[in-house]
């Protein structure tokens, strides 16, 4: 598996060889050379090379940007759409469809303005297109297949051509057998950067660009059940689950902004702890300063496109997930009775000789499904998982963390390890002595009698009857 530093010695070589004037590769003729990637490394932002307007690159989580090459004024990009393997987390692999070696596939960075050209070669067992979902193009590039221009078939390469007319943030997706191509992982980020100085739009100090996708792989199995509507179990961001998704790093005081893109079949409330932040750019571009407001959770509709942006100004590891509690968790969570309560110690045995892996979880909650020793289906993770410096953080898919550190230098986005608490930072066990636990509030303290009969007329439901008198 490529390093990060393999990767950027491959990206400056490719960047070195797309920049020239020559590019030779016999069996595609005059295309730019594809890059591939398959590390699920977070890589480091791909800082615009030879020829192109200089701007502020973005950091796809546990993702990359593609390399282009600049051609009598288009700035040219390869994708390549291919079966690929994705590691979902340590642990676990998906077979997924996706572009230049992984799903999502590779973020397109270019700058308002710029002339784009985007050839799309088909690896697939079937044919395909391609959508700039948001882009304001030609009717005939927009890659509806049937409608704007026929499918690309296998083996097929198809060239698009269009001006990023405005900035902001887009994603592309296939048009064409959407339900299988979408739920198979394909799909990638766009971002056109401002030419200038844009008075909505703010410099920021770090920019990432998180894909929410969602997959149902059933346990122990590695391909995406490609027909299911609603019912998904792995809920990802830019195909990776907790605990395989990467920290976002930032130095304390940064400005930054976290741009989110929506391809499930439903919508995400995010949720980042600690701080406040303002939605400053949708689907349509940058939201005017005096239309924003401040909260802590954004709900981000399918097919929504979303700019949240914030000061990092309060040091900690600060978790940021969906705020649906199934979305923070992974596969296994589904059809499972509730338990709490129940005495199962005198059929568990009857039921273990029938069944002798058979054991109990779930009457006291769910947390023992962290630690429980039941054996998992191979590449399958926890449920309920993820290993901080306290014990389990008992998390899955949606999860990941804001880490805020003075101490980190401009541009670093490596992980900087756990936060280490000042002295009285942080919550501990009282160990003094425990006043007596009453039996119900007291009728002295103004509330009412825990076994106080309730007035007659104060719960008395009405019935059609009643209303009918
Ligand atoms: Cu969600």
């Amino acid at each position: 598996m490529a390093t990060r530093r393999d990767f950027m010695k491959m990206t400056a070589l490719a960047g070195g060889v797309m920049a020239g004037s020559s590019v030779s590769n016999s069996a595609l003729g005059g295309l730019p050379e594809p890059v591939s990637q398959t590390s699920p490394d977070t890589m480091d932002p791909l800082q615009p090379h030879d020829g192109s307007h200089p701007y502020n690159p973005v950091v796809t989580l546990n993702g990359w940007s593609l390399p282009y090459r600049m051609n009598k004024g288009f700035k040219e990009f390869h994708l390549v759409a291919e079966p690929v393997v994705r590691e979902l987390a340590p642990g676990m692999e998906a077979n997924l469809w996706g572009y230049n070696g992984q799903s999502p596939g590779p973020t397109i960075e270019v700058v308002e303005g710029d002339k784009v050209r985007i050839f799309l070669t088909n690896r697939l067992p079937e044919h395909t297109s391609m959508h700039w979902h948001g882009q304001r193009l030609p009717n005939g590039m927009d890659g509806v297949a049937g409608l704007n221009q026929p499918a690309v078939m296998p083996g097929k390469t198809f060239v698009y051509e269009f001006e990023a007319k405005r900035p902001g943030t887009f994603m592309y997706h296939p048009h064409a057998d959407e339900m299988t191509q979408m739920a198979m992982g394909m799909m990638g980020f766009w971002v056109t950067h401002p030419r200038t100085k844009h008075p909505w739009i703010s410099e920021v100090d770090r920019d990432y660009c998180i894909l929410l996708n969602a997959f149902d792989i059933v346990p122990g199995s590695a391909t995406p059940q490609i027909m299911t509507m609603l019912d998904f179990n792995l809920w990802a961001w830019n195909s990776r689950i907790f605990p395989g998704i990467s920290p976002l790093v930032a130095r304390k005081n940064e400005r930054v902004r976290v741009r989110i893109g929506n391809l499930t079949m439903t919508n995400h409330p995010i949720h980042v702890h600690g701080i406040e932040f303002q939605v400053t750019g949708t689907d349509g571009g940058p939201t005017p300063p005096e239309s924003r407001w401040s909260e802590v959770t954004s709900d981000i509709a399918v097919g929504q496109m979303r700019q949240i942006e914030f000061i990092a100004d309060e040091e900690g590891d600060w978790a940021m997930h969906c705020h649906k509690s199934h979305h923070s968790m992974n596969a296994m969570g589904h059809d499972i009775p509730t338990l709490i309560g129940v005495d199962h110690r005198g059929i568990t045995k009857k039921i273990q000789k029938l069944v002798p892996d058979y054991m109990v979880m779930g009457e006291r909650g769910m947390a023992d499904m962290t630690e429980m020793t039941m054996p998992l289906p191979d590449n399958t993770i926890p449920m309920m998982t993820g290993k901080g410096p306290y014990g389990s953080v008992e998390m899955g898919g949606m999860f990941s963390m804001l880490k805020v550190r003075a101490d980190l230098k401009p541009g670093d986005y490596s992980d900087p390890g756990w936060f280490q608490h000042p002295e009285g930072h942080q919550a501990f066990e009282y160990t003094g002595e425990l006043p007596e636990i009453s039996e119900g509030p007291s009728s002295t303290n103004g509330l009412m009698e825990a076994n106080e009969t309730p007035q007659e007329n104060q719960f008395r439901a009405i019935r059609p009857k009643d209303k009918r008198g």
